[in-house]
């Protein structure tokens, strides 16, 4: 495991929460993407606000700790500024699925090349554990004292129609094929989601279900129909890489080869390009 990324802050997660998992798994990616030549100057992370968004303080790498449910638009703007980094996003299922769906949907839509990984833990843990987009009906908890009424959404399918390039989703009690997972979607180019499920020891303690119900996938399925019907299954929970195809990435459809941090434009030329755009005589 890779020390440097220790940033020797106190860690506050319950003992037991699947957010030490995740925590695991992005330490051995980072170690293995180094060893494939990725220098770690070159990646960035943003994280949204919760129990998740804590891994920023765990985590010696540099970014941004961003807004609830803007993680992706963060990283969206860093992909933009200098193409040649790498950018992760970390979201809660509040955070990513209700306060920031847009983004998330609309970064899969662009095919923005940046990888969300998504800490599923079916509530709005750090304010108490309210229903959150995932909660199971029926879930209780102080905004919901006699059950939810509404039926979950499913991630993986909403990010398969949105057009996401590489749809993943792995468990936090699996860290060794997280991290894999991590890898193959920071090494994608387009836009990469990993959903994981991460149990909350306190609100959603599903350990005993998810370690009977996993089963992980040899293979993606060659069309987003079967990865859709795949993901809808719930006698089994599959983990792996669902749907994965090379498609044009934002930034290079819009800029080309173009980095705006080493090729600035001057202001006089920046001025004409707008003067042009807006059709200025
Ligand atoms: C715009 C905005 N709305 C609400 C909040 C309050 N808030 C902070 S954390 C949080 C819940 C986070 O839940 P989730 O994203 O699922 O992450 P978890 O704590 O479960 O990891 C909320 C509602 C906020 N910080 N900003
Ligand atoms: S409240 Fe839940 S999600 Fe938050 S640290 Fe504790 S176990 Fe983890």
């Amino acid at each position: 495991m890779s020390d440097d990324l220790d940033t020797g802050a106190e860690n506050t997660w319950c003992t037991g929460c699947g957010n030490f998992g995740i925590l695991a798994a992005v330490k051995k990616a980072v170690k293995k993407l180094e060893e494939n030549g990725l220098s770690k100057e070159n990646l960035v992370i943003s994280t949204g606000i919760g129990c998740h968004g804590k891994i920023f303080d765990y985590l010696n790498l540099s970014g941004i700790y961003s807004l609830h449910g803007r993680e992706v638009a963060s990283a969206e703007g860093i992909k933009l500024g200098n193409p040649k980094l790498k950018v992760v996003a970390f979201g809660g299922d509040g955070d990513c699925y209700g306060e920031g769906l847009a983004h998330l949907l609309f970064a899969a839509k662009r095919n923005m090349d940046i990888t969300v990984i998504v800490h599923n833990n079916g509530a709005y843990a750090l304010t108490t554990g309210q229903a959150s987009p995932t909660s199971p009906k029926g879930f209780k908890g102080p905004a919901t004292p006699k059950g939810s009424v509404e039926r979950p959404i499913e991630p993986l399918t909403l990010l398969l129609s949105a057009g996401a390039t590489f749809v993943a989703r792995g468990y936090a009690g699996r860290v060794d094929h997280l991290s894999k997972l991590i890898v193959e979607g920071v090494k994608h180019p387009g836009f990469a989601h990993i959903d994981v499920l991460q149990p909350s020891v306190v609100f959603t303690d599903y350990y005993d279900e998810y370690n009977e119900l996993v089963k992980k996938l040899e293979e993606p399925e060659e069309t987003i129909s079967k990865a859709m019907q795949l993901a809808i299954k719930t006698d089994v929970l599959p983990i792996g890489i669902f749907y994965r195809e090379e498609a044009p990435v934002y930034h290079e459809e819009l800029m080309g080869d173009m980095n705006p941090v080493k090729d600035r434009y001057k202001r006089e030329k920046r001025i004409e390009l707008i003067e042009d755009m807006l059709g200025v005589e």
